[in-house]
């Protein structure tokens, strides 16, 4: 069994994963006949759509909105790489969980008192809404939502001309999708599903580096639809009364630190500074 990575998008050092799996009976001295699947390692992208046909096929319902969020990167005043969408880095308030906020006060001022760098964006009561990331840097990032399977639209460099790649009575419909350097991603969500999701990259550092937004899905449904099991409210007080007594040192978006002590979890040590350095030589390459 091969599993190859591809080399272009992500650096890794040792890209061919390989296994044996052994079948009871099975001839053990036999040579495999299978062969490797051809990749196509030139560009950072995912399949082709057209070629990606979900076998079970769903129609998304027609969508009320269309926003566009556009992806790029600043260096901060401490002189730390961070990820904006729209401009705005993602860094989350521990001891303020937007859901339990939610599911007190539903209200739009309340919404709309939500600090800027939480990355709200509200889809109100609309039945189903797409998004467009809009990549302004020659970086790959595999772009993940939770809650939902996405019907992916169409992808590609460039912009969206407004048009669905492959079946408009059934478009793919994937978990992660590679908006690709310089391009962009038009996925659709059905909001069947009420509730604050994550909308972010896949790859940890950069979602600890704040490329991470929340979309915010039905609010008006979610005191009487969301119920947070106790045990996870249990845990918010815990942390409450933890925090009282000493300062915890944030050092990132809030998406990767494991724990207090763990310096390991620090994003820019080590092994994913260096990756970081590339990264950025890479945009710096590719952009001037
Ligand atoms: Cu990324």
């Amino acid at each position: 069994m091969r599993s190859s990575i591809s080399s272009l998008c992500s650096l890794s050092n040792q890209p061919d994963a390989l296994a044996i799996i052994y079948y009871e009976n099975a001839n053990t001295t036999a040579e495999p006949t299978t062969k490797c699947w051809p990749i196509n390692d030139s560009v950072c992208a995912n399949d082709a759509l057209t070629s990606t046909v979900p076998l079970f096929p769903i129609q998304p319902p027609s969508s009320n909105t269309t926003i566009d969020v556009s992806l790029s990167f600043e260096v901060n005043s401490t002189g730390n790489f961070l990820w904006t969408l729209d401009g705005s880095s993602f860094r989350t308030d521990y001891n303020n969980p937007i859901l339990p906020q939610l599911e007190a006060d539903n209200s739009s001022a309340s919404i709309a008192s939500f600090p800027s760098e939480w990355n709200v964006y509200n889809f109100g009561s609309n039945k189903s809404f797409i998004i467009v990331v809009n990549n302004q840097n020659a970086i790959a990032h595999p772009m993940h939502i939770h809650g939902h399977n996405m019907f992916v639209l169409s992808e590609g460099t460039g912009s969206w001309d407004g048009k669905i790649q492959g079946s408009a009575s059934n478009p793919a419909r994937r978990d992660v999708q590679i908006l690709q350097p310089n391009g962009y991603i038009a996925m659709q969500i059905s909001a069947d599903n009420p509730g604050v999701w994550p909308f972010h990259c896949h790859i940890a550092w950069h979602v600890s580096g704040g490329l991470y937004m929340n979309v915010l899905e039905r609010p008006a449904d979610i005191p009487s639809l969301v119920k947070t099991p106790s045990d996870v409210s249990a845990l918010c007080t815990s942390w409450d009364a933890f925090t009282s007594s000493r300062s915890v040192d944030q050092i990132d978006s809030g998406l990767r630190r494991r724990g207090v002590d763990d310096k390991a979890a620090q994003p820019w040590s080590g092994r994913r500074r260096d990756h970081l350095r590339r990264h950025v030589r890479e945009l710096v390459r590719h952009s001037v």
